[in-house]
């Protein structure tokens, strides 16, 4: 999964790229100005829970996201992240001159618009310029293809309902024109998730359009401690743990996507599946044979699986249940696949 951070200048967005990612400050900003990307581990808790019922000793994947580091939002630079699956919105509200809470909640929801608003322009844009262009081909009406007339008409309805009635209009679409529409990769369709960037002071800040309040500066001095270091000066900003810890998880939530788990011989396996996706994607996932040649999956949910404590007791305990191409996968699932390649 990729996932890019976006947001004002000095929003924090290095920052917080780099209290996620591990990798040096002074390091990132060096070529902070062209951008940068890191690979995150999503370490979900249920892979201990796991590990803690079978032994140690098997080794643990984990899904991962490509995290983007953006330069300050720029047009120029919408272009390079259209292929991401989410976006992350550093809002500012660090060192503000504002020391009243409506105040702050009022910047906060004015700079989530101002970001949102960038977005859609870019949008707009795109859907425009691709407009023009097969409105020049117009002019010779020959080469105009029935595609090219189909695109026109979902284009023009899009240039006129979007601003009004927002992303919803997406959902409405037929699947030829949800077809059409994928090339775009327009931001209206992606999830954004937007984190405000808050004093020290201001941890307990709350609005309902963010997702997560952290102190990015807090949070990257606090990440390269020693555990036992850290934890009085947690104590004394209130914290039970960095905001950061779970975020992986969080953004891989978030942005949409579930995970199923397989335990094999030497490995326990989370994969990444979007959120609607069902078991003949999920063996996909795995290996292009096994959605091949699928018979069936043998799935557990996590939760009966962990109650059990085992593959025996759970079988034993008729737990696993046989499921078809079309079930759908639930995040936790511990599948099994059946398949047949000579099939
Ligand atoms: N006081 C304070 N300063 C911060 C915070 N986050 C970032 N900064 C500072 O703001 C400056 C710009 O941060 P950076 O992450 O590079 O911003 P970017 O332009 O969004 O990438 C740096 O000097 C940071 O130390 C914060 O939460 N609190
Ligand atoms: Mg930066």
């Amino acid at each position: 999964m990729k996932v890019a951070i976006i947001g004002g200048e000095l929003a924090g967005k290095t920052t917080f790229f780099c209290a996620v990612t591990g990798i040096d400050y002074n390091k990132a900003l060096a070529s902070s100005a062209k951008g940068l990307s890191a690979t995150i581990r999503v370490e979900d808790h249920r892979f201990k829970l796991i590990e803690d019922k079978v032994g140690k000793g098997k080794k643990i994947v984990c899904p991962t996201i490509e995290l983007f580091d953006t330069p300050t939002m720029a047009r120029d630079m919408f272009a390079s992240i259209r292929e991401v699956d989410g976006i992350i919105a550093i809002v500012r509200l660090y060192d503000l001159t504002a020391s009243l809470l409506p105040d702050k909640i009022k910047l906060c929801n004015n700079e989530i618009e101002r970001i949102r608003a960038e977005l859609f322009l870019a949008d707009l844009d795109i859907l425009e310029k691709r407009t023009e262009r097969i409105k020049a081909q117009q002019k010779h009406p020959s080469q105009l293809k029935d595609e090219d007339v189909a695109e026109l008409d979902l284009l023009g309805r899009l240039l006129e309902e979007l601003p009004t009635k927002g992303a919803q209009i997406f959902d409405k679409l037929t699947t030829e024109d949800k077809k059409r529409l994928n090339g775009f990769k327009l931001f209206s369709q992606k999830p954004i998730m937007f984190i405000a960037n808050v004093s020290d002071s201001d941890l307990q800040f709350e609005n309902k359009s963010i997702a997560v309040v952290l102190s990015t500066k807090l949070e990257l001095e606090l990440s390269q401690m020693k555990e036992d270091e850290r934890q009085p000066f947690m104590e004394g900003y209130g914290l039970k743990q960095l905001k950061i810890a779970n975020l992986p998880t969080e953004i891989y939530h978030y942005m949409g996507y579930k995970m199923f788990f397989t335990i094999g011989k030497n490995d326990i396996t989370g994969w990444g599946l979007r959120r609607e996706a069902d078991a003949l994607e999920a063996a996909d996932k795995i290996h292009s044979d096994i959605s091949r040649g699928f018979i069936a999956a043998e799935v557990v949910s996590f939760d009966d699986w962990l109650s059990c404590g085992s593959d025996a007791v759970a079988r034993a305990q008729a737990k696993y249940k046989t499921e078809g191409k079309t079930y759908k996968v639930k995040d936790g699932d511990i599948i099994l696949f059946r398949f047949n390649v000579s099939r």
